[in-house]
């Protein structure tokens, strides 16, 4: 007997592979997950969230934000990294130690071992945010993994494959759950669906998804 007022918040957490390359590992960053979120606010209030343009003029649905050497940005211009916030000139805030520990043994679990991201890609979704399918293509060098970390609301995740038109598998995304998408899951085509309307104890409307990248 525990006595622990909320089960779920200490579970253990567990893996989940879904095919080649693909590594669930749901829970992985739940114990870490309040001071990942402090180091969130941290970082934005440094470099703040954003609604970015797409190259075709429309508005992200996600607000954004980055830290690392590299950070992703899109504009009219295009897709690109870039060492330098375009909204102040700075240079992105550093990718705080915690995020690269988490980030490393994430990849590790997943037979990356390694795994120094130069790129931390912050989305912050809202009830009625959503992203659509694409691909990840503007980092260097394909044979590095790309992890994420989910915090906050749930969300369906949409795993599909390497062409547009490879129908996709619908995965749900919880508070703490990390996925390592590898070889030849790396230029899969993904997306998320609407978030719906909720409070989360710890980020009541939003879900946050940091997404590490090995970008130069
Ligand atoms: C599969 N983010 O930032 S994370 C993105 O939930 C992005 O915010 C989504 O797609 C989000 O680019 C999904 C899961 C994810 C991230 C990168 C991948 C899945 C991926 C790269 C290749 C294959
Ligand atoms: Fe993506």
């Amino acid at each position: 007997m525990t006595g622990d007022l909320f089960e779920s918040e200490n579970e253990q957490p567990w893996a989940e592979s879904r095919g080649e390359g693909v590594v669930v590992l749901r829970r992985f960053a739940r114990a870490d997950a309040p001071r990942l979120l402090d180091d969130i606010q941290k970082i934005a209030s440094q470099a703040g969230f954003r609604i970015m343009i797409t190259p075709g003029g429309h508005q992200m649905s996600a607000a954004m934000t980055c830290a690392g050497d590299w950070g992703w940005v899109t504009d009219r211009k295009g897709y690109r990294y870039q060492h330098e916030d375009p909204q102040t000139g700075a240079p992105w805030p550093a990718i705080p130690e915690r995020f690269s520990q988490l980030a490393g043994r994430a990849a590790e679990e997943a037979g990356f071992s390694g795994f120094q991201p130069d790129a931390c890609l912050i989305n912050r979704y809202e009830p009625g945010a959503k992203m659509g399918l694409h691909q990840d293509r503007d980092e260097r060098d394909f044979s590095w993994p790309i992890v994420s970390v989910s915090l906050g609301l749930p969300i369906v995740f949409q795993m599909g494959g390497p062409k547009r038109s490879d129908k996709p598998e619908r995965i749900l995304l919880e508070h703490g759950d990390v996925v390592v998408w590898g070889g030849p899951a790396r230029l899969n085509y993904h997306g998320v669906l609407t978030l719906k309307k909720g409070n989360h104890a710890l980020t009541g409307p939003y879900r946050y998804n940091l997404t590490f990248r090995k970008a130069g």
